[in-house]
């Protein structure tokens, strides 16, 4: 049965399902949804996944959203290398532990750092007040914090010496406020370094691929902006400044 692979490679979690799919040699059909255009509003998609969220998985009948949910299948269900989810139940509850945290750690966080500091300006001509973005900005820097401190601490990767899901995760959603030219990296030598292991074990190529939608989105024609995506970005503008 063909694998359906429905992914905006501006996402971060679906970044880490198309770099993870490539090097594992997974074959799949992939169907490049824009989520900017609104793609994920149309009938064809939402026939898919009421979701309304990339990424989706397809295999016939068989329909699964959700990062976490999905790479775990696809570790389950093909022969992908063993240290990306080991055996060992340790070190599965560690990486467990990470993408538990993920959502509200991370991606929240990361996705509206690039909304802020692109999204929102685009959109309304206008910079965001200082002191929210500040506000904005420390969060970023705490959670940063906690992920070292708890998560990477003094290891080459967050589980020891070899890469595993987690760090893949967690190296392309700390990787979106770069897409806004804010890059969270600077200063950290040691966040720069396992950032780095990580881009070398998924190959400078493939992690460029796999960048290049986010890392040119400032040339991005806002005109075609869906009208649901856009009153979104305000409602969340709204939310920020309120
Ligand atoms: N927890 C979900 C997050 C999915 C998600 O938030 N996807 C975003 C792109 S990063 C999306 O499709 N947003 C469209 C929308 O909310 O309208 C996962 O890990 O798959």
């Amino acid at each position: 049965m063909t694998l359906e692979l429905y992914l905006d490679l501006v996402s971060p979690p679906c970044r880490t399902i198309y770099i993870f799919a490539k090097m594992n040699n997974i074959h799949f059909n992939y169907f490049a949804i824009d989520v900017l255009k609104g793609h994920h509003h149309s009938k064809e998609f939402e026939a898919i996944s009421i979701l309304r969220k990339v990424p989706v998985l397809r295999e016939g009948s068989f329909i699964l959203a959700e990062s976490v949910a999905i790479l775990l299948y696809l570790t389950r269900k093909y022969s992908t290398s063993i240290y990306w989810y080991p055996p060992d139940m340790h070190i599965q509850g560690t990486i467990d532990e990470y993408m538990a945290w993920q959502h509200k750690g991370m991606h929240i966080i990361m996705q509206k750092t690039l909304w802020a500091k692109l999204l929102i300006p685009m959109i309304t001509g206008q910079e965001l007040p200082k002191e929210k973005m500040d506000d904005i900005l420390t969060e970023v820097q705490t959670n940063i914090q906690l992920f070292c401190d708890h998560f990477l601490k003094d290891k080459p990767f967050l589980t020891g010496k070899i890469i595993c899901l987690a760090d893949l995760m967690a190296a392309m959603e700390m990787m979106q406020p770069v897409g806004a030219n804010y890059n969270i990296f600077l200063g950290k030598p040691k966040l720069s370094a396992w950032r780095l292991r990580v881009e070398e074990t998924v190959g400078s190529r493939l992690f460029k691929e796999a960048h290049e939608k986010l890392l040119n989105l400032r040339k991005w024609d806002i005109s075609i902006l869906h009208p649901h995506v856009k009153e979104k970005i305000l409602s969340m503008l709204h939310n920020i400044t309120n």
